[in-house]
């Protein structure tokens, strides 16, 4: 079924805008309707510009939850799928997301192409994105279920030669992640030199508990911090 709700041009309004912003991560299995609701309206009153909404484990449907989100904020909800049953019409935007960090051809491309007729069915905003996964210090779940291993954080050359194939191969938007729960986020040196390689913005997450580490990744160059686990424990905002 084709959406109905006003496209909010996700991509253009608030990814290519110059303010840096913040985007809260909700993990759809972590919520029921009624818990997303509760959340959803605490965002709406705070400084985070987006939702995020996705996780590694969903089992269920994602929509009651974004449909419940949706109905208590005017934030637009961007899909951050952990597979491929995670897409709904009612979010506003999917971060169709390739991890060009590993060389699992199933997070490369095979979700994708099993992906690919649904979402254009769906008609929803998709951003084409690099997901680049950085060693935070402890195998976290992205890494553990997708197989791959994480670049080296002492490697920014690595992180940013990576990200440039992925921009020169027509990406949109480069995610630099740490993993939920990181012990240590995505290092600043390792932001700037990916900052430095392409043109397009670059989301930072993993690991963000405190509003230096925010500062500090804004500072080297992130146009987007995400922020979860902080969120789930009612520690954000900080
Ligand atoms: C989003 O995985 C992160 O990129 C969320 O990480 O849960 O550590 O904030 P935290």
């Amino acid at each position: 079924m084709r959406r109905i709700t006003k496209k909010m041009n996700v991509y253009q309004n608030y990814f290519l805008t110059q303010e840096k912003k913040i985007a809260v991560l909700i993990d759809p299995d972590k919520h029921t309707p009624e818990s997303a609701t509760e959340i959803a309206k605490k965002i709406e009153s705070s400084s985070a510009a987006m939702i995020f909404v996705g996780g590694s484990m969903v089992s269920e449907s994602i929509s009651p939850v974004i449909t419940a989100i949706k109905q208590n904020t005017q934030k637009p909800v961007v899909i951050f799928p952990g597979g491929v049953t995670q897409l709904s019409n009612n979010a506003d935007a999917l971060l169709l997301l390739s991890l060009v960090s590993g060389r699992n051809p199933d997070f490369l491309i095979g979700n994708q192409v099993q992906a690919a007729f649904a979402i254009k069915k769906s008609g929803i905003e998709y951003i084409p994105t690099a997901y680049i996964l950085i060693d935070g210090g402890k195998c976290t779940s992205v890494q553990y279920v997708s197989n791959t291993m994480p670049i080296p954080a002492d490697k920014p050359d690595l992180a940013a030669a990576t990200a440039l194939a992925a921009y020169m191969m027509g990406m949109k938007a480069v995610y630099l992640e740490a993993g939920s729960g990181a012990l240590t986020p995505v290092p600043q040196n390792v932001i700037s030199a990916v900052k430095k390689a392409v043109e397009i913005p670059i989301v930072v997450g993993g690991g963000l508990r405190n509003a230096k580490a925010i500062k500090n990744a804004f500072e080297a160059g992130a146009d987007i911090v995400v922020v979860g686990t902080a969120i789930e424990n009612g520690i954000w905002p900080f």
